[in-house]
């Protein structure tokens, strides 16, 4: 039985679905901060991440054996935001290892490619090297790392996680991202027939399409242990493109498309300090990880689907 903080943000959302799908909708806890606008179709409560103890109270009430922990802010709104973001984010991470501690649980909580900083290798980045971020998100992904890893070598906690590059999805917005650019220009070439981008033409980094994302985490979760010699946490990507890259391949379908640029420095700066690609050998090799979707098969499903939801 699986609880899921931050079951209402941009990835909770649809793990929630596919979780309960899985492994029967009852099964399933969601949380959330907000109460959810539309019907849930399993169990939901209302949860601050931030109350340690209504955490654990709602983890034992619910004979929950699996925590899946994706309540926190993004990089940009933690960038304007940094103390609410160390709080919130570093604050529901103890709590959520600590109840996964008191009520042995198996644990899950995703770090990102937000957790390398400028001097990481930027290509082809390894799964062990150099992790000196600069935004406080990137703090907040390190510290988190160790915290994980350091439960389970302390503690025995079975804890796993990955490093998400930028996530693409058509059915709940991000909110407060950087690589978000990649998820609006899809709905703008829709609704407008153009977008103007907030990062930069030639600016790299790692993508993957939602669908793919989900089946990682389940995958990791559903892994053999003994196999496992990283924990906290595993490279993973799809693709790797810059923003003319991602126009080019809606152009596919929406000639008339077309791209510009009005840069924020803030949202720049955050995306010039992560890697241009990771190596993502290990999750290969320890528990099978492999992308389904590449730009252009992405770019179809995407365009497809956001026409029925945008009604085009
Ligand atoms: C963000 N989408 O932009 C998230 C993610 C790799 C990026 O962490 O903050």
């Amino acid at each position: 039985k699986i609880m899921v903080t931050g079951a209402l943000g941009q990835i909770g959302s649809e793990l929630t679905g596919k979780l309960r799908d899985l492994y029967g909708a009852d099964n399933v806890l969601a949380t959330d901060l907000r109460e959810p606008a539309g019907g849930q179709n399993g169990p939901f409560s209302q949860l601050d991440v931030t109350d340690g103890e209504r955490m654990q109270e709602l983890a034992k009430s619910f004979g929950a054996d699996t925590l899946i922990h994706m309540a926190a802010l993004l990089s940009a709104t933690a960038e304007q935001k940094p103390l609410l973001a160390w709080n919130l984010n570093m604050g529901g991470l103890v709590n959520a290892l600590e109840t996964a501690r008191e009520l042995n649980l198996q644990f899950f909580t995703p770090s990102s490619i937000g957790a390398f900083g400028p001097s990481t290798p930027k290509t082809n980045t390894p799964q062990d090297t150099l992790q000196r971020p600069t935004t406080m998100y990137g703090v907040n992904k390190v510290a988190g790392e160790l915290l994980c890893d350091y439960y389970f070598t302390k503690f025995g906690v079975d804890t796993r996680g990955v490093r998400f590059p930028g996530l693409i999805s058509y059915v709940t917005p991000p909110g407060g991202g950087t690589t978000d650019y990649a998820v609006d220009i899809y709905y703008k070439a829709l609704e407008e027939g153009r977008y103007t981008s907030f990062i930069a033409e030639g600016t790299y980094m790692d993508m993957m399409y939602m669908p793919d994302a989900l089946q990682a985490i389940v995958d990791l979760m559903e892994a053999d242990p003994a196999k496992l010699n990283h924990r906290n946490a595993f490279n993973v990507t799809a693709m790797s493109f810059e923003p003319s890259q991602i126009a080019s391949a809606i152009q596919k379908h929406i000639p008339d498309f077309r791209l510009d640029y009005a840069v924020d420095p803030e949202r720049q700066a955050i995306a010039d300090s992560w890697p241009d690609s990771l190596d993502a050998t290990a999750a290969s090799e320890e528990w099978g990880f492999k992308a389904q979707y590449d730009l252009d098969s992405m770019t179809a499903d995407m365009l497809a689907k956001l026409k029925t939801k945008l009604g085009k």
